[in-house]
């Protein structure tokens, strides 16, 4: 038996000598270590020799083992050595021809750096915040601070201090997601427009003001193309002394120019909201079809993008502002249909089913 020994670990280092990657060493490990190895059953015939052989043939046997053992650690770390160093010659502009049969480095963890990279997926803000940061920063230009205020609203500064008393008939204009309240509790509301901002914001400043309030708001409505029951609206609100349309006019020309190019054409046209005298809404002209009426302006040659008007004096009071010292405008913007108008996007429901082909083009 120890003359079978010797032999095995005569031919096993025989071919060790030879190897020449790492799948032949895995090989090599099953032919002498593994569990039908020759070396292996006469570990597991031990128990049926004859005393004084059991002793000799299981000591060559266990330092035998352990000889191979040892042996195929080190070969195993110097093909893998061997493998890595043909791969990073390679990344240095020089061709090489892996010899036959050598697997692939990442098999062993090894990064293939030969290998084009890989895109690293990156994230990217959705086409809502885009546009909304674009049009704060026109606004921060032109010396207007940023505020944000609450989604749930009480139903006061939501209608009641825009002059739109209970039962007005103003209310339908907003169709409205109520929140449950405890009896008599004030009425809470998800707020149908950013304007309760206005409210909020003169209540504890003194002019002169001049913020814009970007935010969502909630309409109870069915959704279609032009309509979804959450958007976001963009407020704007300017106290002080001396205020006139004047100033209206020219900040929102100005606006208009920054955002959609000097040669846009700007129209204001009579409009009412109970919380403005006189009330306006604006509109560029088609960028379609430059005017002379498309689907997209509904054949009219103008489309309509914000409503605005001089702050009313009751407004004013409200919030104990004298308006026969102090006067304002604000106005008030649909966010989504700028981008619409923009980038030729026909269905406003799109912006909000995260649709990846959709939003990854911005
Ligand atoms: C008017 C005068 C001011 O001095 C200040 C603000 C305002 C605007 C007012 N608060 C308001 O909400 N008017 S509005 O009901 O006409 O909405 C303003 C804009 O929001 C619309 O021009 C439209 O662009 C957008 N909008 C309205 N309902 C929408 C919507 N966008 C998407 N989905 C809806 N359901």
């Amino acid at each position: 038996m120890l003359e079978k020994l010797a032999e095995i670990k005569s031919k096993a280092i025989d071919e060790l000598s030879s190897l020449s990657d790492l799948r032949e060493l895995e090989a090599w490990r099953v032919r002498y270590l593994g569990k039908k190895s020759e070396l292996t059953q006469i570990l597991r015939g031990l128990a049926s020799l004859p005393l004084e052989e059991r002793k000799a043939v299981s000591a060559s046997a266990n330092e035998l083992k352990a000889f191979f053992e040892t042996s195929h650690r080190e070969n195993k770390e110097s093909l893998k050595e061997r493998a890595y160093q043909e791969m990073e010659a390679a990344t240095v502009g020089r061709q090489i021809t892996l010899p036959t049969g050598i697997p692939s480095a990442e098999t062993f963890g090894i990064p293939d750096v030969t290998l084009p990279g890989r895109p690293i997926p990156l994230g990217r803000l959705h086409p809502t915040t885009q546009m909304l940061c674009r049009i704060c920063d026109i606004f921060v230009a032109l010396g207007f601070q940023v505020v944000e205020g609450p989604e749930v609203e009480w139903d006061y500064y939501n209608f009641e201090a825009l002059n739109i008393p209970p039962d007005h008939p103003a209310r339908d204009m907003f169709a409205t997601f109520w929140i449950e309240t405890e009896s008599g509790q004030r009425p809470m509301l998800l707020r149908t427009h950013t304007s309760p901002m206005q409210i909020r914001v003169m209540e504890r400043t003194q002019p002169p003001v001049r913020v814009v309030v970007p935010g969502k708001v909630y309409r109870y409505e069915a959704t279609d193309a032009t309509h979804e029951s959450m958007f976001y609206q963009i407020e704007g609100l300017a106290v002080d002394e001396h205020t006139t349309f004047s100033d209206l006019k020219g900040t929102l020309y100005e606006f208009a120019k920054r955002l959609f190019g000097e040669e846009r054409r700007v129209r204001f046209r009579c409009d009412y909201f109970p919380f403005v005298e006189p009330g306006v809404e604006m509109a560029i002209d088609c960028m379609a079809c430059g005017g002379s009426g498309c689907r997209l302006c509904s054949g009219t040659g103008w489309i309509e993008i914000l409503g605005a008007g001089m702050v009313h004096p009751d407004v004013l009071r409200r919030v104990n502002y004298d308006p026969e010292v102090y006067t304002g405008f604000a106005f008030g913007l649909g966010l989504e249909r700028i981008p619409m108008l923009l980038y030729g996007i026909d269905d406003i429901r799109l912006f909000y089913s995260n649709d990846l082909r959709f939003l990854r083009q911005f």
